[in-house]
């Protein structure tokens, strides 16, 4: 019976900038930029440890088509260990990391396989001069792939395993520009296992075969919380066993927090102290989100009180580090009052599906474009909640 072992990850954006993350204490800055080379550092040991046949990389290697030679050094740097090893790796670019972005040179060590154009390629896996897998995968060329790229997938005649690596969304409606696929056009193809990339949280699509997203192996912000890491797959013809492996340094969690019932300040900084000192593994960066904040509890936020407590809190923290609060109103008053038009005007503009006409210039502006196009409904909720609160604030002052 042919059988391997290896490991699934894909989404690594290595040397990611970290840019949109706001209120991260100073000196805890450092660690997050270094996080997408520790995972990958990671990456490496537990691939060494659990002994596997090869490691997959399914696309967004590095976060940008044009890397920093950090990042390419690192690459490079854990392939070698992986060789030490007698590890191979089987590995493509994709939407961030498109071939044609690219200026540095692929000199990658021998146990390296990567997928070079936008062809689908069949690459084998030998152990003992034996084929017991092809490896099935291809790489963007450009930033975008319109079409279904899975159609082009044809396994070999050969009585092996068939592995293929696919950097894609699921569908035609949400990311069409990513290889979208049908899920049940996959289940149908004969294939025994769907490495799947590009979505950053992870999801066994389907059992038999397996058709998973290991999602990214480091969390990159507040929206990408919880564990992080990769698959150790061992696939028989028969049998797919599947094992995630956390291998983040740092997670972002959230964390909600009702001050209904905290009617003294210094209850929410008992609060704080005891998040910040709770028993971690790993870094956590924590979103503390107050909710039902009562009219007289405003003040705790506005005068800056509960910023200077998280403050203090994060100097004494050792694992668990607050960012990016979070507060909204018990209730918003807008509906309540007797304000005439205009109040009636924002009203209908929140429970209407249309865009406000004053909108429209903003949202076909090329710059404005790039901050309003890809809301997702709970977004698009948390802001206009947002807003309201901001103008019920504003009105009462
Ligand atoms: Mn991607």
């Amino acid at each position: 019976m042919k059988q391997v072992s290896f490991i699934h990850c894909a989404d690594l954006h290595l040397d990611s900038p970290f840019k949109g993350l706001t209120y991260i204490p100073s000196d805890r800055l450092e660690d997050i930029r270094q996080s997408t080379f520790h995972v990958l550092a990671n990456l490496t040991k537990a691939a060494i440890e659990h002994k596997v046949d090869f490691v997959l990389m399914v696309g967004d290697i590095f976060d940008q088509a044009e890397q920093s030679m950090q990042a390419h050094m690192a690459l490079r740097q854990a392939f070698t260990k992986l060789q030490a090893h007698d590890i191979p790796v089987y590995m493509s670019f994709a939407n961030h990391d498109f071939l044609q972005g690219q200026s540095f040179p692929h000199h990658y060590p021998e146990n390296v396989y990567w997928f070079d154009s936008e062809q689908v390629q069949a690459l084998p896996f030998y152990k003992e001069g034996e084929l017991l897998a092809q490896i099935y995968g291809f790489s963007y060329e450009q930033r975008a792939i319109y079409i279904d790229k899975s159609k082009e997938y044809k396994k070999t005649s050969d009585s092996c395993l068939h592995i293929a690596t696919l950097h894609g969304s699921k569908g035609k409606t949400e990311h069409a520009a990513y290889a979208p696929f049908q899920l049940q056009g996959l289940r149908e193809m004969g294939f025994d296992y769907w490495a799947l990339g590009h979505i950053h949280k992870r999801e066994i699509l389907s059992t038999n075969p397996v058709i998973a997203y290991p999602g990214n192996m480091q969390g990159r912000s507040i929206k990408e919380t919880g564990e992080k890491g990769c698959y150790l797959v061992t696939l028989s013809e028969h049998d797919t066993d599947l094992h995630f492996l956390p291998l983040a340094p740092i997670i972002f969690e959230k964390r909600q927090i009702s001050l209904k019932e905290y009617h003294q300040l210094d209850w929410l900084a008992e609060f704080m102290m005891t998040e910040i000192n709770r028993e971690q593994l790993h870094t956590v960066f924590l979103q503390l989100e107050c909710l039902d904040v009562q009219v007289d509890q405003e003040a705790w936020f506005l005068d800056g009180k509960v910023t200077e407590m998280i403050d203090y809190a994060n100097q004494q923290a050792e694992n668990t580090f607050l960012i990016g609060l979070k507060w909204r109103p018990a209730k918003t008053q807008l509906r309540g009052q007797t304000g005439g038009r205009f109040l009636e005007e924002v009203e209908a503009v929140f429970a209407g599906n249309e865009v406000p006409e004053v909108m429209k210039t903003m949202i076909t502006h090329p710059e404005g474009k790039k901050w309003t196009m890809d809301w997702e409904e709970a977004e698009q909720t948390a802001i206009n909640e947002e807003a309201r609160h901001l103008l019920d604030r504003l009105l009462r002052e």
